[in-house]
């Protein structure tokens, strides 16, 4: 996310006729605009970050994006991020002048833009920026904050109203790619696109024997509209999968049971027909969901760090023993986060054990497909770099696994999926995920360019057409901006279909090092200093050499700690041989480093099962 927001600063009101007759188009007439709420004191920033994406989108001379999220973190929490000029995120080198623009107090932010002005050679000029925002209560208010930074500068902006963050990612890609910056994509672009790609892949794979259903588990956030969207199109053309939306945030029921389906037809407890929202959000639309319990006690984050399911998914089980058409082993789940650009996947086993496959499997299985789809296409491993790209966080066996067996080049980066990103970027295929399942897939032109030709080429065989089509379609069918939940929803599915497996036999592809994630709550988490790989800590001294004398003891043992860059609290992972040594070994490192680094509130207690 970015930039960094000071969250301690008092409310600000911000005169931005000072902006306007400074920046703005003189032959407009406003008045004096302040702004006072208590969405988190952030409004100010918001107006700044407004003011920032105009001079960003003139320095590129193309659209930028503002998204109005907090993500995974829970409903109380704003934060904003702001989607650069090839729908992918914010530069680096940007980020730090965002950083000072929210920050700066009010007296300085004319000589902070002309600093950026001046700094990168910018003339104002024609500028668009694309808004959207998630579920939150705090959005309409940081939007009109958002809209009046725009509107300071003389900037232009059109309003998508509730999208996921991936949706208006691929908006602003879509727009950038055509020369013509007046054109507004469609959420119904997104849509078919992802509608058709699946649709033409599916042509090529067998028919399951069963039908198979998929619980998702929306977090109670702005995925659980489009997902509906999603599952209603998909309908139309796909019989054997089903999909049932949990937690979708309505009529204020957090925890509830929300949405099932009932002879296909989705309704909420109140017989509300979720058709209703989404013709209500008709493509530009801003509605506000009555949404609470975003991201409590579900979604991925925290079915990844709890490692167990959220509440919310007993309709689908209810509705798979009722039903004769489900079988125990089609049946899976899946959770997105707040604003769906993550996804993690789960199912309960016949000892009705709770099975979780991460970012690392994903990235896994994607990268098992298009190994497999290069040799049946004849391709030589050493005519494309392929790799994956993954964090410290990735599992061990998961990094063993890419590489020992599917002879995979493995890239290591800095957590952020920005460094990920990046790194994909530099491949002809970049597989990218971190564990907690923030991911997807890049292609190199000259990758694209060859697998159309092959499945064009008449002097191949059919089995190499259709499965270079099929990869095609999965191309199609990834969101190559950023992670989106349900474009990697949909890549999954696709897999598993082609290959007629079931989620166990994907589980089974390596066995996870159990592992234990936590997370505490220090004075000042910026004096937590790692190594660029984030894999040893340099500060505070001593620190790091008592986490190894502790790793020693366990065998199969690994763990590191770092400073979050989203929420206010040090992250500690750890790996072991068994859940128990791994939930030792990740509490004794809480403790320690609650102790080294002066932590705050309640000592962590060891995490329960
Ligand atoms: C964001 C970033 C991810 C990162 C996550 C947690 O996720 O996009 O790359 O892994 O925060 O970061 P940290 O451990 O530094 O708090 P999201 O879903 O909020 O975009």
């Amino acid at each position: 996310m970015s930039p960094i927001l000071d969250q301690t600063r008092t409310n600000e009101i911000f005169h931005y006729n000072l902006l306007f007759s400074k920046y703005g188009k003189k032959d407009i007439l406003y008045g004096t605009a302040g702004f006072r709420t208590n969405a988190n004191q952030l409004d100010h920033v918001m107006f700044r970050m407004g003011i920032l994406a105009v001079l960003y989108a003139n320095y590129t001379k193309k659209v930028a994006g503002i998204m109005i999220t907090a993500s995974h973190n829970p409903e109380c929490d704003n934060g904003v991020k702001i989607i650069g000029n090839n729908g992918e995120m914010l530069e680096e080198n940007w980020e730090s002048y965002a950083t000072i623009l929210a920050n700066c107090k009010d007296e300085e932010i004319v000589n902070s833009i002309d600093m950026i002005m001046s700094d990168f050679i910018i003339r104002l000029g024609n500028s668009l920026v694309y808004l959207a925002h998630d579920t939150r209560k705090s959005c309409p208010v940081l939007l009109e904050a958002c809209i009046l930074g725009i509107n300071a500068m003389g900037g232009k902006y059109q309003n998508y109203g509730l999208l996921t963050t991936p949706q208006l990612h691929f908006m602003v890609y879509t727009a950038n790619s055509d020369s013509d910056i007046s054109y507004y994509p469609a959420e119904r672009d997104y849509f078919d696109k992802l509608k058709t790609a699946f649709f033409n892949f599916s042509q090529d794979c067998p028919d399951p024997p069963y039908r198979i259903l998929v619980g998702v588990d929306t977090a109670n956030g702005v995925g659980a509209l489009k997902m509906e969207r999603l599952q209603i199109l998909l309908r139309e053309n796909i019989k054997y999968l089903e999909f049932t939306v949990v937690n979708m945030g309505l009529n204020g029921n957090a925890t509830g049971d929300i949405g099932y389906i009932k002879h296909g037809r989705t309704t909420n407890s109140n017989n509300h027909t979720l058709n209703d929202e989404i013709e209500n959000n008709n493509e530009m639309g801003t509605i506000q969901s009555t949404q609470s319990g975003l991201n409590l006690n579900c979604g991925a984050d925290y079915v990844k760090v709890n490692m167990k399911p959220p509440t919310g998914l007993s309709s689908v089980h209810d509705f798979r023993k009722e039903s004769p058409f489900f079988e125990d082993q089609n049946v899976h789940y899946a959770s997105f986060d707040g604003d769906a650009d993550r996804i993690v996947f789960y199912y309960f086993d016949k000892n009705h054990e709770f099975n979780l496959l991460d970012g690392d499997k994903i990235a896994a299985l994607i990268a098992y497909y298009i190994k497999d789809t290069l040799k049946i296409c004849e391709l030589a491993p050493n005519d494309f770099d392929l790799g994956v790209v993954q964090t410290a966080y990735a599992n061990g066996s998961s990094t063993l696994y890419i590489r020992d067996n599917l002879n995979m080049k493995v890239y290591f980066t800095p957590t952020g999926v920005k460094h990920l990103h990046h790194k994909a970027a530099q491949l002809d295929v970049g597989i990218y995920f971190e564990a907690n399942g923030h991911g997807t897939v890049l292609y190199s032109k000259k990758f694209v360019q060859k697998i159309a030709e092959l499945s064009k080429d008449g002097t191949k065989s059919s089995k190499i057409n259709t499965s270079a089509r099929n990869m095609m379609n999965f191309i199609n069918l990834t969101n190559q901006s950023v992670g989106d939940a349900l474009s990697d929803l949909l890549l999954v599915e696709a897999i598993l279909l082609k290959y007629g497996w079931n989620i166990t036999h994907w589980n089974s592809m390596y066995q996870d090092l159990p592992n234990r994630l936590m997370k505490i709550k220090i004075n000042d988490r910026t004096l937590v200093k790692t190594s660029p790989d984030e894999t040893i800590c340099l500060s505070p001294p001593a620190l790091q050499e008592a986490i190894d004398s502790l790793v020693s003891r366990y065998p199969k043992g690994r763990a590191f700690l770092r400073p979050s860059g989203t929420e206010d609290v040090v992250r500690i992972y750890a790996e072991a041989e068994s859940q128990e040594k791994a939930d030792d070994l990740a509490h004794s490192i809480s403790v320690l480093a609650f102790d080294m680094a002066a932590g705050v509130g309640d000592r962590p207690l060891r995490p329960s099962k």
